[in-house]
């Protein structure tokens, strides 16, 4: 941890830094390939959840299943530990998630603030498809998990449990602001993915345990259709990571999307939805916020604010991890 008043005057030298990185950032801009199936998502732990997509799209599968199939993978992998299974937990020692999914028809589905479901983001399609609503809270949507067949399970675990007693021990206050020595580090968040399919079908899924050792009941970004995801088959899709509150309150998901509608390229989108935070939010150096988008083209980009966020691509040419350009540069 740094101190405060080391974190305030690296702030401000950030400060400096996002003034001419304004000037002079150059986005990579990658070219329509017109090439489906294509899939992308949020930090490295994208990578293998990427994989399960692709073992959908490569049989030709729909978008849809890709994005389920593929987040379902760090959901259940209780070494992630900002979603699903071995989450960190909130303020009072429980993981509650936050999940939503939207398909290229515009259908969507959302739970938040479930707990003892490993899968949220299986829960949020059922939604979307056996409901006439979009999205369910806390108890209520557990019971409709359970109703359709979802089993209780401990997502806390012994390793989480034991970090969240040494925290309450120190009284730490809750903080979503960044440490900024740690952003360049293999940082894992929230899962956010995007997918083309093979006959041009796009599809979004965005998951997550959201802020560790946030306040019990809150719900962030991740499961507000427009805010954590959005797609629009007609334009493309967004899906976000970082300090939920600030995405929020700009929408970003829905920005991004309807930026790429207006002819932005998805890194000139996702850089704007970045810049528009910048503009409105005052202490935005302090946190971090990640977009990634994928249009109909099948081209795909991204933004963040501080430097170490990064995506993953697989396309039938590339399986990478692509850094992403920020809008603060490294000191
Ligand atoms: C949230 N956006 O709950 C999520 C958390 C996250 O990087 O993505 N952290 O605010």
């Amino acid at each position: 941890m740094i101190s405060r008043r080391s974190f305030i005057a690296k702030s401000s030298l950030l400060f400096a830094g996002a003034s001419m990185a304004t000037k002079t950032f150059s986005n990579t801009v990658f070219q329509p390939t017109n090439k489906f199936p294509v899939v992308i998502s949020t930090w490295n732990h994208g990578m293998p959840a990427n994989e399960a997509a692709w073992e959908v799209l490569s049989a030709g599968g729909h978008s849809l299943d890709a994005v389920e199939a593929g987040v379902r993978v760090p959901e259940g992998d209780p070494n992630v530990i900002t979603v699903g299974k071995g989450g960190i937990p909130d303020a009072s020692g429980k993981v509650t998630l936050d999940a939503c999914i939207m398909d290229e028809r515009g259908r969507a589905g959302s739970v938040t603030y479930l707990q003892h479901i490993t899968h949220p983001i299986s829960v949020a399609r059922l939604v979307m498809e056996k409901t006439p609503h979009v999205m369910l809270s806390g108890k209520g949507a557990l019971k409709f998990a359970l109703d359709n067949g979802f089993g209780k399970e401990k997502l806390l675990t012994k390793a989480r449990k034991k970090e969240w007693k040494q925290w309450k021990k120190e009284n730490k206050e809750f903080s979503n602001k960044i440490n900024i020595e740690n952003v360049t580090e293999d940082n894992h968040d929230t899962i956010g993915m995007l997918a083309i399919d093979e006959e041009g079908r796009i599809s979004g899924a965005c998951t997550t345990s959201g802020m560790g050792y946030k306040m019990h009941g809150r719900v962030g970004d991740s499961p507000i259709i427009g805010a954590g995801l959005f797609v629009d088959g007609e334009v493309g899709g967004a899906t976000a990571t970082g300090s939920g509150e600030l995405v929020m309150k700009t929408l970003g998901s829905f920005l991004v999307v309807e930026l790429m509608r207006q002819g932005m390229s998805p890194s000139k989108a996702c850089e704007e939805a970045v810049r528009r935070i910048a503009k409105k939010i005052p202490d935005y150096q302090q946190h971090q916020i990640g977009y990634i988008a994928l249009n109909k083209n099948g081209e795909y980009g991204s933004f963040c604010i501080q430097p170490g966020f990064n995506y993953a691509v697989k396309t039938a040419d590339k399986t990478e991890l692509v850094d992403a350009e920020s809008w603060l540069k490294k000191l």
